[in-house]
């Protein structure tokens, strides 16, 4: 008896777990970023532009008439975090999608959990080697270390030819940072200089002098940093500190006004190469939009991070109405699981007009973008404030 009861009850339960649960109106899409921890220093850009981007496609109509509602969960910087809040967003707050997280080393924890659960990922700075690959419900939007960081090196090269001899330095615990560096050694041997001496560290260390004392005894031209922001800064502070001259070229962990602060003065004229330019193209009218939105709170050009936020937003929205079309009905009339698995297909077909120009994704989730740039850091007198200057 009490078994017959058991199975009535386990028969309800699964009845109730195939019952069709239908997408919530507005359309909530997750967006799982660092908005805690040193990692803050990053996801705080990337926060803004999610929420300009939030606000302007709901200007726009949204998602043929119907508004999307991003719901923000905190990763902080590791990847239980990241894991913690993918979970949240998809099983509390049933969301058709996750733009997130902020960088590779949480994504190759947490984007396995979307993709075992059918839930699309646009990673909005996620640049390591691998990302797309970790599933088929996994793209990114943040074009790959491997093509981005070379230009870095051209501009260094171009700017100052006689450099020879190179330092390279990264944080071995960070998986977008060994792959980043990665890239910066096959670099900089196929432009036929010299790796003089390679320095690991810790995104956690504070301290460099043994990395700074190793650069300085091997009296190299360039020095390349792979860090996050926290570490990146304080590195090139001492660099500079105990009396290194030569050129830096900094990657995209120190691609922040975040780090100004930290470096101060020694900040100036570390080059970083760039997936956004505000100025890139004066006829896109997106990236006209974002910049007006962007100076009204900020008086300045917005960074990269946000650009890519927006981007990856703007990706959610435009796949989204191509879902409507594709099954002729509205979002909010369909199953959670078909939405998911529809708007996956939709971020994969046709390109987007994005802030970082004209970008698709193919099959397998990785961006194709077609400019990149290179930035200088231009500290201001006091030491304190600064910009980013586009070189190239
Ligand atoms: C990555 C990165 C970071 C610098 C993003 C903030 O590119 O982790 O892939």
């Amino acid at each position: 008896m009490k078994r017959a009861a058991l199975l009535i009850v386990n028969c309800l339960l699964f009845a109730g777990a195939a019952h069709a649960e239908t997408v919530a109106t507005p359309i909530p899409i997750g967006i799982a970023l660092a908005q805690t921890s040193n990692v803050a220093l990053l996801g705080e850009e990337e926060v803004v532009g999610a929420k300009i981007a939030e606000k302007y496609f709901n200007a726009q109509g949204g998602v043929n008439g119907t508004q999307v509602k991003l719901v923000f969960q905190d990763t902080g910087g590791d990847e239980a975090g990241a894991i913690n809040a993918f979970s949240n967003l998809i099983n509390r707050d049933k969301v058709v999608g996750i733009v997130g997280p902020t960088l590779s080393q949480q994504a190759f924890s947490a984007d396995p959990v979307a993709n075992r659960l059918k839930v699309p990922v646009i990673g909005p700075s996620n640049t390591a080697k691998g990302i797309p690959q970790i599933g088929e419900y996994v793209g990114r939007v943040s074009a790959p270390v491997a093509i981005v960081a070379p230009y870095a090196v051209k501009e260094a090269l171009a700017e100052n030819p006689r450099i020879k001899t190179v330092a390279v330095l990264y944080a071995q615990n960070d998986a977008f940072n060994t792959s980043e560096s990665k890239t910066f050694q096959e670099t900089v041997v196929q432009r036929g200089l010299k790796i003089a001496t390679v320095q690991k560290f810790m995104t956690t260390d504070t301290d460099f002098t043994t990395q700074v004392t190793a650069v300085l005894a091997a009296n190299v031209d360039l020095a390349i940093i792979s860090g996050l922001s926290a570490d990146g800064g304080n590195l090139v502070k001492q660099l500079r500190q105990l009396g290194y001259k030569g050129a830096i070229i900094g990657g995209n962990g120190l691609n922040t006004a975040n780090i100004f602060p930290v470096c101060g003065k020694y900040c100036e004229g570390i080059l970083i190469a760039q997936a956004y330019s505000p100025g890139g193209d004066p006829k896109n009218a997106i990236n006209n939009a974002l910049i007006k939105e962007y100076r009204a709170t900020y008086k300045k050009d917005p960074p990269q991070f946000t650009a890519q936020t927006f981007a990856a937003v703007q990706v959610m929205v435009e796949a989204l109405k191509k879902v409507e079309a594709v099954t002729k009905s509205k979002i909010g009339k369909l199953d959670l699981g078909k939405a998911r698995e529809e708007l996956n297909k939709a971020i994969r077909t046709g390109s987007y007009l994005t802030p970082l120009g004209k970008i698709n994704l193919n099959q397998g989730g990785e961006i194709h973008q077609e400019t990149f740039y290179v930035a200088r850091i231009k500290m201001d007198a006091n030491g304190k404030t600064g910009k980013y200057i586009y070189v190239k």
